[in-house]
């Protein structure tokens, strides 16, 4: 769908000058938007598999953990692909109130691609270097978007989300490094065409959101508070956007229509699309990626 044809579309949550802001900023904050019957329910199965990755060692398909992580203090990067592991995490994706803002700004017709919940654990939790999604999982367009739940308050020590306003409408980056690694992040010489100097950093209380388009640069520094700072992240996509890799292919829940009607017609974006590597096997989590690649040398997503 063309970006006026979703304007033209009535809204269900968004005013029409949130949507326009989104629209021409490539990002978007609502404060206070999720209820605390959803947060209790988030919470209530996010404690259970964070008292699960107790008895884990090694990060593994579900449990990505950093250094340091113990049965004692246990320390979660990422649960991966939550709708994968529980009911509620599904009905969430599927049924909640964030349904309503991906229609607002992708169109009646909703796809859901995938979503991760990133904890960023407490004094120290690492931060996500500056890049684009779309080049991990590329469509035939650039509809896709990621709306972020900030589980508890998120302030600026926290490693909050950071965006480059008006990114989305720029270049897109080779995340390769000169090795022809995947590094999932922006190469350093690349970033002073980033203008970083505009990034602006999304702080909320519990239950905001965070919504930012598939080109938009981003990225967050370390959490130095004494708070993790879990967020809860889903990527949404126009029905007309096919997607290119098989990536979330072996998901049950993945590539679902949420909202409206299967595509009839592929919407194709002219503007070119990095290839990423073939995960079909398995793709840890950007913070894996980012750190391995870094402890050996070289920056990556
Ligand atoms: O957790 C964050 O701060 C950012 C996450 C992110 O950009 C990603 O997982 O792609």
């Amino acid at each position: 769908m063309q970006v006026d044809d979703v304007l033209a579309h009535p809204p269900k949550v968004l005013t029409q000058v949130q949507r326009e802001f989104y629209f021409r900023n490539g990002y978007l904050l609502v404060e206070n938007f999720l209820s605390e019957a959803w947060l209790d329910r988030l919470w209530q199965i996010t404690n259970e598999f964070i008292a699960q990755s107790r008895s884990r060692i090694h990060s593994d398909s579900v449990f990505d953990l950093e250094h340091g992580h113990s049965a004692d203090k246990p320390r979660l990067r990422r649960l991966s692909f939550p709708t994968e592991q529980h009911a509620i995490y599904r009905d969430f994706a599927a049924h909640g109130p964030i349904v309503d803002v991906a229609e607002d700004l992708v169109g009646p017709d909703v796809k859901f691609h995938h979503s991760k919940l990133n904890f960023k654990w407490a004094d120290g939790g690492e931060e996500v270097k500056w890049h684009q999604d779309i080049q991990f999982w590329p469509h035939t367009n650039y509809s896709p978007l990621t709306i972020g739940v900030y589980m508890d308050d998120v302030d600026d020590e926290m490693g909050p989300m950071g965006v480059i306003p008006g990114s989305h409408n720029g270049e897109l980056f080779d995340l390769y490094s000169d090795d022809g690694q995947w590094s999932g992040a922006i190469k350093n010489r690349d970033l002073p065409r980033a203008d970083l100097e505009k990034a602006v950093y999304l702080k909320g209380p519990r239950g905001s959101i965070t919504i930012h388009n598939c080109r938009t640069i981003h990225g967050s520094m370390p959490n130095y508070s004494h708070r993790s700072r879990p967020l809860l992240l889903h990527t949404y996509a126009s029905a007309d956007a096919l997607h290119i890799t098989n990536l979330v292919d072996r998901f049950q829940f993945a590539n679902v229509v949420v909202r409206g009607q299967p595509a009839k017609w592929i919407h194709f974006d002219p503007r070119p699309c990095l290839i990423p590597p073939d995960w079909s096997k398995g793709y840890s989590s950007i913070f894996a990626l980012q750190q391995e690649k870094e402890a050996a040398g070289q920056p990556s997503m």
